[in-house]
C-alpha cells in the first residue's frame, strides 16, 4: 500500500494565536525559545540523568529578564502577563525544572518581597535577584502540612529585636543552592502556637545559625531541579527581615496565584514538546509497510493532544489578558491550573505510547516530560485541590 505524506500542518496555524500577540510579545517568546532549542536541549537528557540543575544558564535566563519577570521596578523586567507565560512555556517546552526554577524566583520569592516587604528590603534583595545573583526559595511544605498549610506547625517567636524560628519545610524547590529562603511560620506568644492568622512571612538568608537545606536525593520526576528540605533550629532571623505587608494565610496563598498562573501557560510547553516529537516520529516510523501516522488510532491521539493544546492556549491567553487588567480571580487560576496540567499529563502518557519502546529514552523528551508533569500536577495545589477550590465556587459549599 503506498502512503500520500504531505507536509504536516503546524500547531501554531491550528490555534493561530499570532495575530493576537504584541511585537513584543512575539519577541520575547522567540528568544527565549532560541535559548532553549540551542542552550538547553542538547543536555536536558544528561541534566536529567544526573539529577542536575544548570547552575551555570542561571546568568542568561536573568539577561533576558525571566527571574521576576513580570514585576515593575527594582531591575525588574515589568513584562505584560502574556510575556510572561509565553517566555515560561519556552522554558517548560526545555523542562519543567528550567521553568521551576523561574518560577520559584519570581513569583514565590521576588513577588512577596516586592508586594510585602518594605522599601529596605526590596532596595537590598529585589535587583541582585533579578540579576539572578541571590537566588531565593519558598518554604510553606512541611512533612505533615501540604494540601492544608494552615496546619503547619513552623513557628516563630519575638526575642527582643530578634525572632527565633523552629520547624521544617520539604520539598523546597532550589532550597540546596538559595541563598535565602522566604519562610512562612506561625507567630508563638508564650506556650500558644497561633493559628493562620498569625502566620507571617521571614527572609531567612544563608548563614544565619540554625539554617539548613538538605537535598532530597532520588527523585524521579523534575530531576533537573534541585528539591531540598529547610530545617529551622533556633534559628535567629533579625526584625528587619520580616516581611511587614504579609499577615495571615492569604499571605502565601497570594504568591500561589502568581506561582500557578505561570505553570497553567508553562505547562503547554511540556506538553508541545511531546506533541513535535509524536508527530514527527509517527510519520516517519514504519511498521506493517506503513507509517504509523497513517493509522487512524495514532491520528486519533495526534488530533485529541492538538484539540488540547489549542484549548489550553486560548483559555491562558484569555486568562492573561484578564491579569493584565487586573481581573484575573483565583479560581480562574485554579481552571487553566487544574486543565492545563492535567491534559499536558494526559498529552505526555499518549505520546510516551506512541513512541512505543523508544518512549522509555531519555534519547526522546517524552517520558521526562511525562515523569515531570507528574510533579507538576501535584505541586502548587495538587489537581484534587483546585478541583475543590472551583467547587467551593461554584456550589457555594465547602468540601475540603
Ligand atoms: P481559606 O479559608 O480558603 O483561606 C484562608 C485565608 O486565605 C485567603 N485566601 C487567599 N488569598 C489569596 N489568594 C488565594 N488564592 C487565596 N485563597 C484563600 C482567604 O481569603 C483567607 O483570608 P482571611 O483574611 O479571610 O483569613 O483557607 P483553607 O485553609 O480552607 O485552605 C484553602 C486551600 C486548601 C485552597 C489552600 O490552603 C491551598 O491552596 N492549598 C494548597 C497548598 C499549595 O498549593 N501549596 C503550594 C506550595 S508552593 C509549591 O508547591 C511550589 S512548587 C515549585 C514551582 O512553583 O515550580
Ligand atoms: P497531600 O496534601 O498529603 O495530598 C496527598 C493526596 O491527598 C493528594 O492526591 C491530594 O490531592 C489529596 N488530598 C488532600 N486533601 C484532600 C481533600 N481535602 N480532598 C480530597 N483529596 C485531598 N512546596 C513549597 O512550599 N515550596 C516549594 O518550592 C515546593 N516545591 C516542590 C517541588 C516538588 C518537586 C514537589 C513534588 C513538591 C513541591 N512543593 C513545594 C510541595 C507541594 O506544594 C506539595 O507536594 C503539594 O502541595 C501537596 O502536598 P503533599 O505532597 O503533602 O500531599
Amino acid at each position: 500500500m503506498t502512503v500520500k505524506i504531505h507536509d504536516p500542518m503546524p500547531l501554531e496555524a491550528l490555534i493561530a494565536v499570532e495575530p493576537l500577540l504584541t511585537e513584543e510579545e512575539r519577541m520575547i517568546r522567540d528568544a527565549v525559545r532560541r535559548f532553549v532549542r540551542e542552550r538547553f536541549l542538547p543536555r536536558a537528557g544528561k541534566l536529567f540523568e544526573e539529577e542536575r540543575f544548570p547552575m551555570d544558564l542561571i546568568p542568561e535566563i536573568a539577561g533576558m529578564g525571566l527571574l521576576g519577570a513580570n514585576l515593575e521596578g527594582y531591575g525588574c523586567a515589568g513584562m505584560g502577563a502574556v510575556a510572561y507565560g509565553l517566555a515560561l512555556q519556552e522554558l517548560e517546552y526545555g523542562d519543567s525544572g528550567l521553568r521551576s526554577f523561574a518560577s520559584v524566583q519570581g513569583s514565590l520569592c521576588m513577588y512577596p518581597i516586592h508586594r510585602y516587604g518594605s522599601e529596605e528590603q526590596k532596595q537590598k534583595w529585589l535587583p541582585k535577584m533579578a540579576a539572578g545573583e541571590i537566588i531565593g526559595c519558598f518554604g510553606l511544605t512541611e512533612p505533615d502540612s501540604g494540601s492544608d498549610p494552615g496546619s503547619m506547625k513552623t513557628y516563630a517567636r519575638r526575642e527582643g529585636s530578634h525572632w527565633v524560628l523552629n520547624g521544617s519545610k520539604m520539598w523546597i524547590t532550589n532550597a540546596p543552592f538559595a541563598h535565602l529562603a522566604v519562610v512562612w511560620a506561625k507567630v508563638k506568644e508564650g506556650d500558644t502556637v497561633g493559628g493562620p492568622d498569625s502566620i507571617r512571612g521571614f527572609v531567612v538568608e544563608r548563614g544565619m545559625k540554625g539554617f539548613e537545606t538538605p537535598t532530597v536525593h532520588g527523585k524521579m520526576s523534575l530531576r533537573a531541579s534541585a528539591t531540598g528540605e529547610i530545617s529551622l533550629t533556633d534559628c535567629v532571623v533579625p526584625e528587619a527581615n520580616v516581611l511587614p505587608g504579609a499577615k495571615g494565610l492569604g499571605g502565601p496563598l497570594s504568591c500561589l496565584n502568581q506561582a500557578r498562573f505561570g505553570i497553567a501557560y508553562a505547562a503547554l510547553g511540556a506538553a508541545r514538546a511531546c506533541y513535535d516529537c509524536v508527530v514527527d516520529y509517527t510519520r516517519t516510523r514504519v511498521q506493517f509497510g506503513v507509517p504509523i501516522a497513517s493509522k487512524q488510532l495514532v491520528q486519533e491521539q495526534i488530533v485529541e493532544m492538538a484539540m488540547e493544546i489549542a484549548k489550553g492556549e486560548l483559555v491562558s491567553l484569555h486568562f492573561a489578558r484578564l491579569k493584565e487588567q487586573g481581573k484575573l480571580t483565583p479560581q480562574q487560576v485554579s481552571l487553566a491550573k487544574k486543565n492545563n496540567v492535567a491534559w499536558a499529563l494526559k498529552i505526555a502518557r499518549s505520546a510516551r505510547g506512541l513512541l512505543g519502546g523508544n518512549g522509555i529514552l531519555l534519547d526522546y523528551p517524552v517520558i521526562r516530560h511525562m515523569l515531570n508533569l507528574e510533579s507538576v500536577y501535584t505541586y502548587e495545589g495538587t489537581n484534587e485541590v483546585h478541583t475543590l477550590i472551583l467547587g467551593r465556587a461554584l456550589t457555594g459549599i465547602d468540601a475540603f
